[in-house]
């Protein structure tokens, strides 16, 4: 599918500002660990991209937005970046949706990709260099499976292919819960537990043979349409290959969605990890409860941006948040982050300000460190509240906040 355009990043040595050293340190959910991510010249990212219906919301935003500032600090610590996302453009829920309006599910994908598109062009969310969806995938999600039947790793139930997941010895080694915690998650998050049939209850779908009124494809096991994890697994691996730096999504992926798709592609390919890291971002509520499709209750991005709010706002305010917690949106977010987007603006617009180049060091060691951005915001609320005689520093913090919090000003 077609990807967003690519914003422009400034390049901070070019604006005066050395190269930084080090390396970007992020918890990963596999080890329950804060780690160094340690690429090559290229750093292989993959990020759960959206199921199309109801998007995007804050919640949405937020958790690519934190994936956006990896994209960043990788760059700017010289890395070239090699990043997939995936669009789920055919699945349960939004074929349920669907149903519900009397659309065509193909049109209610195709239109809330776009909008998706447009939402993340305006938040200077640097696109993916393979924005992939279910559905053209599905020939290379088929070859995932069919290599996982010649292991022996798949079992029918009536027409459908499971993935037995005790074909995986280290099942459980991303999300790191236990059988208990296990169940109730799988449930709700589009397992079946209950199906009759089953080896192990917590045992996922390949390949869901048609059901009538549903679409299908052709393979080797019938007209029918992938499951949901092995779409996410059968894609990565495509384009990144295994081993690759860092998965991603909200922390309602990591089990059962990560966990799965690791052991799909551990036990398709034979080799392991699937993700080196896996790093997951924390839920964005409102009143009370997570944002989410099923209850409603969502702020959307194309709304706040039709009522006239500054997407550099609707950023900032996302940023004053650390991306691992839970936390919840209210009017505040927006009124605090309109504000400091301000005195932020006339900050840079002055003839000259505090040197730049110690607020550069403290903003990427920050960002360094689990994606603190906001201390690194901090970091620029005081240089803007400090006069000072360099000339050349408007214009750097202006590189700076473009080029790692991605905040034009
Ligand atoms: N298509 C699948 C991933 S393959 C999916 O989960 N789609 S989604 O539209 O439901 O969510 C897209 C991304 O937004 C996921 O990473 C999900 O974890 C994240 N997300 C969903 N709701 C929230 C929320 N309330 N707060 C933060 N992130 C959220
Ligand atoms: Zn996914």
């Amino acid at each position: 599918m077609r990807s967003w355009p690519v914003p422009q990043v400034p390049s901070l040595p070019a604006a005066g500002l050395p190269s930084p050293g080090g390396r970007l340190r992020l918890y990963d959910t596999g080890t329950g660990s804060l780690r160094p991510t340690e690429p090559g010249d290229t750093a292989r990212m993959y990020v759960c991209g959206i199921t199309p219906y109801d998007a995007t919301h804050l919640g949405h935003a937020n958790t690519y937005l934190a994936f956006d500032l990896v994209n960043r600090v990788w760059r700017d610590l010289g890395h070239t970046v090699h990043y997939v996302q995936n669009a789920t453009d055919v699945d349960d829920p939004l074929l349920e949706r669907a149903r519900q309006t009397g659309e065509d599910w193909r049109a209610l994908a195709e239109r809330e990709i776009e909008l998706f598109r447009e939402d993340m062009t305006a938040l200077r969310i640097l696109p993916p260099d393979q924005y992939i969806g279910a559905v053209e995938a599905i020939p290379l999600i088929v070859r995932m499976v069919e290599r996982l039947r010649g292991k022996g790793a798949t079992y029918e139930v009536e027409d459908d292919l499971y993935f037995p997941i005790d074909s995986d010895p280290e099942f459980g080694g991303v999300s790191r819960l236990t059988r208990e915690q296990m169940a109730p998650l799988f449930a709700e998050r589009g397992g079946d537990p209950g199906r009759e049939g089953k080896k192990d209850p917590l045992d996922a779908l390949l390949w869901m043979a048609q059901r009538p009124g549903e679409p299908g494809w052709d393979s080797p096991f019938g007209t029918g349409r992938p499951g949901w994890h092995v779409e996410c697994s059968a894609i990565s691996v495509e384009y990144l290959g295994m081993g690759f730096d860092v998965e991603g999504g909200g922390s309602d992926l990591a089990f059962p969605h990560h966990e799965m798709g690791a052991s799909h592609a551990q036990t398709a390919t034979g080799e392991r990890p699937h993700a080196r890291s896996y790093v997951h971002a924390g839920m964005v509520g409102l009143d009370g409860e997570k944002m989410s499709k099923s209850l409603g209750n969502l702020v959307f991005v194309s709304k706040l941006r039709r009522e006239g709010t500054d997407p550099m706002a609707i950023r900032l305010a996302l940023l004053a948040h650390h991306y691992r917690s839970d936390w919840e949106w209210t009017a505040a977010d927006l009124a605090d982050a309109s504000a400091r987007l301000e005195r932020w603006r006339a900050a840079a617009a002055r003839p000259s300000g505090p040197a730049a180049g110690p607020v550069a060091e403290r903003v990427r060691a920050h960002l360094a460190e689990d994606l603190d951005a906001r201390s690194a915001l901090e970091e620029i609320d005081r240089w803007a509240a400090e006069p000072g005689g360099d000339t050349d520093a408007p214009g750097r913090i202006a590189a700076l906040a473009d080029a790692l919090l991605g905040v034009a000003l």
